[in-house]
């Protein structure tokens, strides 16, 4: 980390789905995240043969202190787990704040679950997507080509992962026949593109 408080400027590269400076860059692989795919079996069997990078993320150089903005790129490659396409693992901040999700380039959406609510928001280019505390949240690539987007939040917030790996997200994203539908844990349809 850069010394607190100190000002400066990151380059943003939309399509590699990169900030620069980075501090670190972190990397999940489909053998990771099998068990929050919907068919984990599947999911092994493809890490088997091929564990390849599910999404990546790099970190700008912001201290971890009170009032600090973290700033950080993520890059879904696209991809799917039988229909299910490829996602973040999806995490609920430890502390109760929001944070905001820019789209860079790609298709994309944004999975929010506060008990027995679930919302989706559409991201691409040009879409900032709102997550106000207390929501668990997850994105997924829902297109042909990569997903990135850069993610603004308090630096101490936090990732707090069980509460997602034991009880999902509520819904699915699951491919249509040119699109999309995100379904519900119980079978409805919240939201489709077609
Ligand atoms: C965004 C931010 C990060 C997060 C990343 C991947 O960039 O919310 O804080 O780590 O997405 O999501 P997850 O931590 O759920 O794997
Ligand atoms: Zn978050």
């Amino acid at each position: 980390m850069t010394e607190p408080g100190v000002p400066f400027g990151a380059r943003l590269f939309a399509i590699e789905g990169r900030i620069d400076p980075a501090a670190f860059d972190s990397e999940r692989r489909l053998s990771e995240l099998a068990s929050v795919f919907a068919d984990p079996a599947r999911a092994r069997a493809m890490a088997a043969a091929d564990d390849v990078v599910v999404y990546r993320g790099s970190t700008a150089p912001v201290p971890e202190r009170q009032g600090e903005v973290g700033l950080a790129t993520t890059r879904i490659e696209p991809g799917r787990v039988g229909d299910e396409f490829f996602m973040t693992h999806g995490h609920l901040h430890r502390l109760l704040e929001g944070e905001a999700y820019i789209g860079m380039a790609g298709q994309g959406g944004l999975l929010l679950r506060r008990g027995t609510e679930v919302a989706w928001v559409e991201m691409q280019a040009g879409i900032v997507g709102h997550i106000p505390p207390g929501w668990a949240h997850r994105t997924v690539n829902v297109g042909e080509e990569p997903f990135t987007f850069l993610a603004v939040y308090p630096r101490l917030a936090g990732h707090d992962y069980p509460p997602v790996a034991r009880e999902g997200m509520g819904a699915r994203v699951l491919r249509a026949r040119f699109g999309y539908r995100v379904v519900r844990d119980d079978g409805t349809e919240i939201a489709a593109r077609r």
